[in-house]
């Protein structure tokens, strides 16, 4: 019997050593943030102190990706492990799309979810909500994130500059009015609010030439979609991403006292970019640099936070961002005009949609104070890697897991042998890098993307760089160095045809 007793005992007190030694995750995912957007990144006419804080007690790294130039396929990416071209339906979703994140497979969040973590996701979703197009924005919204894994939910739905833009709180619309319901339309106008195409007048920040973010006016600013009701339900842009931190800290300040996995997608720098008004005119860039700034100081609320109730230790703590830097991205805010000689892309050519580097290599930091090193890592690392990665830290074997790599080494700084081949995706073509080159498919789409001024890496040739010499993707050796187009141009065909086991 004492025995038996002893083994219960046994068996008690190495679990609960066990479930204290599992780390906190936060998943800090901002939108639109370029590789030099940041002073730990070389920013020289921006200042970003929190984060160069993280930096320097974790990893930072100089050559992570997302897997794609935009944000919808890279958040579908994060959440499946799985690349994003391979499914259909994974590119920028409308604000009304049905939910894409399959309810049947592990995903990101259900990982933890099944380990005993507390899951909860604040912000930016984008991932589609309902299993239809046409839903009922007044009742509930499933499936959403609560479906996939997440315990708590409090997001919104798609992209500042869309419609609904109201707040989802585990699948219902908060301050909702039950007589004044919420219609939502990207075909056709709906209800008689004012559009920017209508009134160019009412605006207080004007929609930018031929990119038609002029249908429903929301807080002054024209948005992509029509939408009618909700009017209390409606946020500010300057308390948005506000209400996002309050509800970041209050999620952790709950699930103190046990393991939990925080995805916090931020919406800054994403447009339109009308930060709250302490930080509006900060950064002497125009609003585009004042949403960094407003975003820089967020991180530091959610450190200080974890510091003060004594579990930085033991949080595991990732920074990145969705896909690469834009300019003009639909509103005249002056992120052009008051540029000022910062560089959002750093030293690589291309932006945000493009296939060249910038697209996709983007900010990333680790830090877990407790077991990761710091310093900097040049590993090549995507992020897409954080299912498999996750996976080996839970010690949870996932089968359904095919283009994830375990990197968890890697992310901890413990090593530096990173991935040696990896696929990037911009807009409307496929780069394949392997060691120092990369290669990008031949495309006859525009080389440059006249909306946004960005050269998308299109070209009806087939391209090849040597990123070790040539990180700014100057020179196309492919005429030169056709073995190695070749080789890589047929291994990216083989990856293509792989069949994911879903
Ligand atoms: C584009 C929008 C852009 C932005 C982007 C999504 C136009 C002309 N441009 O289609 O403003 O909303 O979609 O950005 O409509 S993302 O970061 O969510 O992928
Ligand atoms: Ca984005």
């Amino acid at each position: 019997m004492n025995r038996i007793k002893a083994i219960i005992i046994g068996f008690l007190i190495s679990s609960s050593v066990f479930s204290q030694q599992k780390p906190n995750v936060v998943f800090i995912y901002v939108d639109d943030l370029g590789y030099g957007d940041l002073s730990c990144y070389g920013a020289t006419k921006i200042s970003t102190p929190n984060i160069d804080k993280l930096a320097k007690q974790g990893v930072r790294f100089t050559n992570a990706h997302s897997t794609s130039a935009t944000c919808t396929p890279s958040r579908y990416a994060l959440m499946s492990g799985i690349y994003p071209w391979r499914k259909a339906g994974t590119s920028i979703l409308p604000g009304d799309a049905a939910l894409i994140v399959p309810t049947d497979k592990t995903t990101l969040a259900s990982l933890f979810q099944k380990e005993g973590y507390q899951t909860g996701i604040v912000g930016k979703w984008h991932l589609g909500l309902g299993d239809k197009l046409e839903k009922e924005w007044n009742g509930e919204l499933k499936p959403g994130p609560n479906e996939v894994g997440f315990d708590y939910s409090f997001i919104f739905p798609a992209t500042a500059d869309r419609v609904p833009t109201v707040f989802v709180e585990n699948n219902r619309v908060i301050a909702l009015d039950a007589n004044d319901p919420i219609q939502v339309d990207y075909k056709k106008k709906v209800g008689n609010d004012p559009t920017g195409k209508e009134h160019p007048e009412l605006l207080k920040m004007p929609s930018s030439l031929n990119h038609g973010h002029n249908n429903t006016i929301v807080n002054g600013i024209g948005r992509i979609g029509y939408m009618s009701g909700g009017n209390k339900a409606r946020w500010s842009d300057e308390e948005m991403p506000l209400t996002f931190l309050a509800k970041a800290k209050e999620f952790i300040e709950t699930n103190k006292k046990h393991p939990f996995f925080l995805y916090y997608a931020l919406t800054e720098p994403h447009v339109p970019r009308m930060p709250s008004t302490l930080f509006k005119g900060k950064s002497n860039l125009g609003y585009r640099g004042d949403a960094i700034l407003q975003m820089d100081w967020a991180v530091g609320e959610i450190m200080k936070q974890l510091e003060n109730l004594g579990i930085a230790q033991n949080t595991l703590i990732v920074f990145s961002s969705d896909n690469g830097p834009v300019l003009d991205d639909g509103y005249q805010d002056e992120a052009v005009s008051k540029l000022n000689g910062h560089t959002p892309a750093g030293v690589l050519r291309g932006g945000k949609y493009s296939t060249f580097e910038a697209g996709t290599r983007v900010p990333m930091i680790i830090s877990w104070p407790k077991k990761s090193k710091s310093g900097v890592s040049e590993a090549l690392l995507s992020q897409i890697d954080f299912m498999a990665s996750f996976s080996k830290m839970l010690n949870i074997k996932n089968n359904e897991i095919t283009d994830s790599e375990d990197m968890l080494d890697v992310m901890l700084g413990k090593t530096t042998k990173g991935r040696t081949i990896l696929i990037e995706q911009g807009i409307s073509s496929l780069a394949i890098l392997r060691d120092n080159w990369k290669y990008i498919e031949p495309n006859n789409r525009p080389a440059i993307d006249l909306l946004t001024n960005i050269e998308l890496g299109n070209n009806p040739q087939p391209q090849l760089y040597d990123l070790n010499k040539d990180i700014g993707e100057k020179e196309n050796l492919a005429s030169q160095q056709p073995k190695i187009a070749n080789e890589l141009a047929s291994l990216l065909q083989k990856i293509k045809e792989q069949k994911n086991k879903d």
